[in-house]
This record gives structure tokens, sequence and C-alpha cells, in this order.
């Protein structure tokens, strides 16, 4: 693994409609990500946040149910080259979200430096939706359909390329609401998922151990990993929390599996919203698996 870390802060609340999730950063901070990964010897630089723009005062006109299109679009563009060019200095870029719709902007920026990317989707949702199948409007969920270039062009085409990700390198782990749009489109390009019906029949440390065999193949993997993938009892603080997820404890486990596999290259953790949390227990739940996935043990 890269022991040089660069933590890139997207305070991005525009792929959605509920406030506060642009300070999902900032409660990361907190909490004490760069102090939990320093203690693990990793040399950690904080770049700080990526510009984003303001809200749409007229989110939805003219963009066909893409909300703040325009400024979804160029915040990606940026994060895209911020991801890039860590990637290029050989560091391991941290991104923390943010709603879910920065994805689009750090597959942008990661893909470009692997010829075969894998993709774990940690989530309750599975973020397939286009403008056509969406029922809200939010672009947070939308990402994955994104990178697989499917979609509005100005979400598909981002770096100025198109597809970022190929549907045979993408896990979804932890889903148990899908639109009618999404299921479709899973089983048209046969995306592998394991939903919470899997996780409780299979047990966490089968799901790990059969997503890493999945992803064998590929050059790279990136985590992105959505705390309302969580149960929201272990993570309140996100703006649509789903029951029946997973643990914290299942959750570490598969942190941990990852660091002793070492397949990961690239991460993200999104949809921190402090303003939904108590006492910032779900940015405290995002550092404690860092910490995990970057390989803390207690023995
Ligand atoms: N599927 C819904 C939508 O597209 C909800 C998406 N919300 C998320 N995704 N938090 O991870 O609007
Ligand atoms: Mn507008
Ligand atoms: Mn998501
Ligand atoms: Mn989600």
């Amino acid at each position: 693994m890269v022991r040089e870390i660069t933590l890139i802060g997207v305070p991005m609340d525009l792929g959605q409609t509920r406030r506060g999730v642009d300070m999902g950063p900032s409660a990361i901070r907190y909490a004490g990500v760069i102090e939990r990964l320093e203690n693990l010897e990793y040399e950690v630089k904080d770049m700080g946040d990526i510009k984003i723009g303001r809200r749409d005062s007229t989110p939805s006109d003219g963009h066909d149910n893409l909300k703040n299109l325009q400024e979804v679009e160029q915040a990606s563009e940026e994060l895209a080259r911020a991801v890039s060019e860590t990637i290029n200095s050989k560091r391991f870029p941290l991104v923390l979200g943010g709603d879910h719709s920065i994805a689009i902007g750090t597959l942008a920026g990661v893909a470009k430096n692997y010829k075969n990317l894998g993709v774990i989707w940690y989530d309750a949702h599975g973020d397939l939706n286009t403008a056509d199948t969406s029922p809200s409007g939010n672009i947070h969920g939308m990402p994955l359909a994104a990178s697989l270039g499917i979609g509005h062009e100005k979400l598909t085409n981002i770096a100025g390329y198109a597809p970022k990700i190929k549907p045979e390198n993408v896990v979804i782990i932890g889903a148990r609401s899908l639109d009618e749009g999404e299921r479709e489109l899973i089983k048209e390009k046969g995306i592998k998922v394991f939903t919470m019906h899997e996780i409780d029949r299979l047990g966490m440390a089968r799901v790990m151990e059969e997503t890493i065999g999945y992803l064998a193949g590929c050059d790279g993997v990136h985590l992105s990993l959505d705390l309302d993938g969580l149960d929201p009892h272990d993570a309140p603080g996100v703006g649509t929390p789903v029951l029946g997820g997973i643990s914290y404890r299942e959750s570490h486990l598969a942190m941990e599996m990852l660091a002793e596999s070492e397949v990961i290259t690239s991460a993200e953790f999104v949809e921190v919203n402090p303003i939904l949390d108590e006492r910032n227990k779900t940015a405290t739940v995002a550092v404690a698996l860092m910490g995990s996935l970057f390989g803390e043990k207690l023995l």
C-alpha cells in the first residue's frame, strides 16, 4: 500500500436537497482522520476543499430532471483533476464528501490512471439512475450510472472521456433500496450485487472474499463508501437512511479484509451530514472505518 495519503475535501450538497452534507469534510476532519492515519505511520497531506458553486436558484429548470447540473459538472471537473494529480504524484487519494454525486469526479480522476479499474460501491442504494429513471432528479442517485457512461453527457464525459468503468468490474454491497430503472440496468448489464439478503445469508466474511476474488483481474480498486450503506442505528447522520443496513461490526470486518488483501488503490467516504447526526457519530464511524481500511489492528 502507498504510504502517502492526500485528503481531498468536497463540501458538495448540490447532488441532493437536504442541507448540511456540505459540512461532511469538516465533520470527518474534526473526528480526527489525520491523527488516525498518522498513528498508522502514513504521511498525510490535507489539500483542503474543492470549490463548490452556489445552489441553483432554479434547480431543475432547463436541465431535465438534473438538479444543479452545471454546478455538479464544474466541481466534478475540478475534483477529477485533483484526484488524478494525486495519483500521478504516487499518493493515495482519500476523498471526503459531500454527497455521493462527487463520485462522478473522483472516478473520472481515478480511472484515467488504470486500464481495468474495479469499483466497490458500498451503499444502501444503487446510484444507477439517469434523468429518465430518477424519481428525485438528485444527481447523488446517478454517479454509478454516469461512471458506466450512462446518462447525461455532462455527467458521463467529465475529464473528456467515457466510460470510466466497465459493468463487470463493479460490485455493489449493501443494496436495499433500488428504483425500477436501476433494477433493469443491473439485470441488463449483469452487475454484481450483494444485497442485504446475501449479506445476511452468506455473512460479511464470505461476501468480502467473493468481492475480492471477483475483482482479482483489476489493476486497481476504488472504494466508494456511502455511509448510508450502514444501518441508520450506527450511522444516523445521512440524508436518505434506509432501515436494515450493514452493521458497524460487519463494516469493520469488510474494511479489515480489504486492508489484508491490499487491493484498494483509492477511496471516498460520502454522505456524512453532521446536521442530521447525533454528536458527530457518523463522521466518527467513518474515521474508524478508515482506520481499519488503512490497516489498524488491535494486536
Ligand atoms: N435512489 C434514490 C434517488 O435516485 C435515492 C438515492 N439516494 C442515495 N444514494 N443516497 O446513495 O433519488
Ligand atoms: Mn438552472
Ligand atoms: Mn450513494
Ligand atoms: Mn445511499
